[in-house]
């Protein structure tokens, strides 16, 4: 797919950033991958944390995850960026930019503006910290008791149970400080755009554990209904979806509509997401995973499989990403950089 996606290098330095346009969403994710490991290094470099603290976040910061998160708020920021010429909603400043005729002059006037670009940054840094938080928790002993993790040993296992949980514990803190740390790789922070992401952001991070709770509730509950399992991944799976579209468009200065729009969107990507995971649990293997297969089973999770069986949660997956593409292409057409990671998560294997 080719899709007029142009967007920041995401490799910023501290005084100018270089802009590079993107055409495919491979080039997106090299660049979007590349920008995070230099600002994840640049974060604990900050942070300073005190061994084995630091080396247990930076391994589970730097194994081979999916970056889904992230991509979603750098496609959320790239296609707002691509339809709008004029960015002072963001700041309450004047810095309208020059007509859309000409989107990437455009845009380049508008990323000459480090402060929205590397609060996008700062955004897609601060999910995949709370995501991975997650994960690491999720594995300990006294929740899912899991061993392998993104193709390697989970956190517990390489270190130790207590180091696991204070590893999860301080990414989950620097998920937040992360808005207003002033780090010499990244542009003074805006605060504006900061009080914004975080309005977006906290009551997501607590939904999340709020679905994790109710998940854990509905373990073994063979009577659960399907309105009862979405309500548990609205909040478990989908919050986060939901504050990583919100949080790049929040930074590109999107309208109410387009929030709205990202916002739906979101909520039937992180929906389908779930499902497509519940089905991958039982479809794929370990090796392709990165994470044991055949793991809802064992654990007795209330899953989209065992609800509906495997055919019909496939129809469900494909008519959630449906309704998920139709609430971006009303808004922003059908070209733009969020339909491209959609395609994405719906061919995934793993
Ligand atoms: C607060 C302990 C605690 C948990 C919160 C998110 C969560 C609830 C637990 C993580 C485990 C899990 C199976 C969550 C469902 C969402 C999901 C499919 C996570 C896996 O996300 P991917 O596939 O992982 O994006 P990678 O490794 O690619 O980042």
């Amino acid at each position: 797919m080719s899709f007029h996606l142009v967007i920041g290098s995401f490799m910023s330095l501290p005084s100018t950033s270089q802009f590079v346009p993107f055409d495919s969403f491979e080039q997106l994710s090299y660049s979007l991958r590349t920008q995070l490991a230099a600002d994840i290094e640049a974060l604990f470099t900050y942070a300073n944390l005190p061994s084995p603290l630091g080396d247990a976040c930076r391994y589970v910061m730097t194994g081979e995850g999916k970056l889904v998160r992230p991509l979603l708020v750098a496609s959320a920021f790239a296609s707002i960026i691509a339809s709008t010429d004029d960015v002072t909603s963001v700041t309450g400043q004047a810095e309208t930019t020059s007509a859309i005729a000409d989107k990437p002059a455009g845009l380049a006037t508008l990323l000459r503006h480090e402060a929205h670009y590397d609060m996008c940054r700062r955004a897609a840094l601060a999910v995949e910290l709370l995501h991975t938080y997650s994960l690491v928790h999720d594995d300990l002993p006294c929740m899912d008791d899991d061993e392998l993790r993104r193709g390697q040993p989970t956190a517990h296992i390489v270190f130790d149970e207590a180091t696991a949980l204070l590893a999860g514990d301080v990414l989950q803190t620097l998920a937040f400080e992360i808005f207003s740390a002033e780090i010499p790789t990244f542009a003074p922070f805006n605060e504006v755009i900061a009080s914004q992401l975080l309005a977006v952001f906290a009551p997501r991070a607590r939904r999340m554990v709020s679905g994790q709770t109710l998940d854990l509730n509905a373990e073994a509950n063979p009577d659960i209904t399907q309105s009862q399992l979405e309500a548990v991944h609205r909040d478990k799976t989908g919050a986060l979806i939901e504050a990583a579209m919100l949080m790049g468009g929040i930074c590109a200065g999107a309208t109410a509509q387009e929030r709205m729009a990202l916002q739906e969107c979101a909520q039937h990507i992180g929906l389908a997401f779930q499902v497509q995971d519940d089905i991958l649990d039982v479809t794929g293997n370990t090796d392709d995973l990165g994470k044991p297969a055949g793991s809802d089973e064992k654990l007795d999770k209330s899953t989209y499989v065992k609800l509906m069986g495997v055919d019909a949660a496939k129809d469900y997956a494909q008519s959630l990403f449906a309704e998920g593409r139709g609430a971006i292409t009303r808004e922003l057409g059908d070209d733009n950089a969020v339909l491209a990671v959609i395609e994405w998560l719906w061919q995934r294997q793993k």
